[in-house]
């Protein structure tokens, strides 16, 4: 993998920040784009702008068969069987909340949803939300002091009356790569819905849906050099055809009277209004550049990356990092430095031009149960180097001392 040719195509990598060249480490919050990506946007614009399933003219047809393109080769980087399983959302978010709104709709107070006490709160205050409506009940897979989760009691946490099973592939704290195929043969035991979280996985690894098994997956474009508000839905042909439309409105109907509808084909019956259209022709851009690289190539470089960084954090003092030893974790590694707080921390590297995240990262009750209120990541993606590593540990080091003292 030619990681300087690689930098050559984002434009973003040459741009100073506050006098330093910027080192970008908080991928696991958005990535870059690729000039090809920023590309197919203007492309899109320049060329053949126009409203998509509805126009009888040649720009609306280029358009519709640019978005429908899409679906396509979307379907084809998860191994769906075809664009039919493929809804294009906002992002993870959307997915999630359209998925806990109408899976949900017949639930009653025996129903159980399990979750892991590492989820984003995507993952989290959809189902809190519909469990106050609904009555039903949440439960979590416990994480234990190592990070991983503790799956001694997974048959037992799986009960007869649990309906859904919604894990996150890889934590955006922890880095934690998760035992989804497991977890999700041990729902279907048990006659559960399977939900991957794989926003945190596609990006960075081959994922492929008909080998996990799962019902439904859920990723956003933005963390795969996409832009933002387009993201994936992945559902079983079957399960989505039973599935209640979360949007009403122009194209996702069949036929509609005064008092009643039918819905359209998949995946349109769950696309209302007019769609993300140059977000989704961008998405298949981005999947055709990280398929020119290699899934492989990339999660490799990810692999080495995390590695490199892990060993050279754990060298500097009053350092805790979190999560799972480097040889078993996704592309970040989140990390406190004594009690320094995690945005002073980010605050001093943005003045030497790096950007990594500090906070709670949208996972509040992990946050509590490893004792703290807020931690520092560095998140990697197929542009970095060890270089950048070596500015951050750099950083970090003068951080520890102005502030430290
Ligand atoms: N699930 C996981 C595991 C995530 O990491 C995120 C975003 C989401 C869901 C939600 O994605 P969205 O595109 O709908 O916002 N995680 C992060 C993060 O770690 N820092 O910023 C966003």
């Amino acid at each position: 993998m030619n990681v300087e040719k690689i930098r050559g195509d984002f434009p973003i990598l040459e741009t100073m920040v506050n006098g330093h060249k910027l080192v970008y480490l908080d991928n696991a919050a958005t990535t870059q784009k690729p000039r090809q990506v920023i590309q197919a946007i203007s492309e899109y614009y320049e060329k053949y702008n126009a409203n998509i399933h509805r126009a009888m003219h040649s720009l609306g047809e280029q358009a519709t068969q640019a978005y429908e393109n899409a679906h396509k080769k979307t379907a084809e980087f998860i191994g769906a069987e075809s664009m039919r399983e493929i809804v294009f959302t906002r992002n993870t978010t959307e997915s999630l909340n359209a998925l806990a709104n109408s899976l949900t709709l017949n639930f009653g107070k025996k129903d159980e949803v399990l979750l892991t006490e590492m989820e984003h709160h995507s993952n989290l205050v959809p189902w809190l939300l519909q469990s106050k409506r609904k009555g039903f009940m949440i439960k979590y897979i416990p994480v234990k002091e190592n990070g991983e989760l503790d799956l001694s009691n997974l048959e037992k946490l799986i009960t007869e009356n649990t309906k859904i099973v919604s894990i996150t592939h890889c934590s955006n704290v922890l880095g934690t790569i998760n035992p989804a195929k497991e977890i999700i043969d041990a729902a279907h035991e048990k006659n559960a819905l399977a939900i991957i979280d794989a926003a945190q996985s596609v990006p960075h690894m081959k994922v492929d849906v008909k080998q996990l098994g799962c019902d439904f997956l859920v990723f956003s474009g933005h963390k795969m050099l996409a832009p933002t508000g387009i993201g994936v839905l992945y559902g079983r042909e079957q399960l989505l055809e039973n599935m209640e439309p979360f949007l009403g409105g122009g194209e996702m109907i069949h036929e509609v009277w005064f008092d009643k509808a039918t819905w359209n084909n998949l995946p349109w019956k769950f696309e209302a209004g007019t769609a993300n259209i140059e977000g989704g022709i961008a998405l298949a851009a981005a999947i055709d550049y990280l398929q020119k690289i290699g899934l492989g190539e990339i999660q490799r470089h990810g692999e080495k990356l995390v590695k490199y960084a892990f060993g050279q954090l754990q060298r500097l003092d009053y350092v805790k990092i979190y999560g799972p030893e480097p040889e078993e974790r996704g592309s970040l590694v989140s990390f406190n430095l004594g009690r320094i707080h995690a945005h002073d921390i980010a605050t001093m590297l943005d003045s030497k031009g790096i950007a990594i995240r500090s906070g709670h990262h949208c996972a509040q009750p992990l946050m509590r149960k490893l004792g703290v209120t807020g931690a520092a990541r560095a998140s990697f993606y197929l542009y970095n180097t060890r270089e950048e590593i070596d500015k951050l540990i750099e950083g970090l080091r003068v951080t520890a001392e102005v502030l430290a003292r």
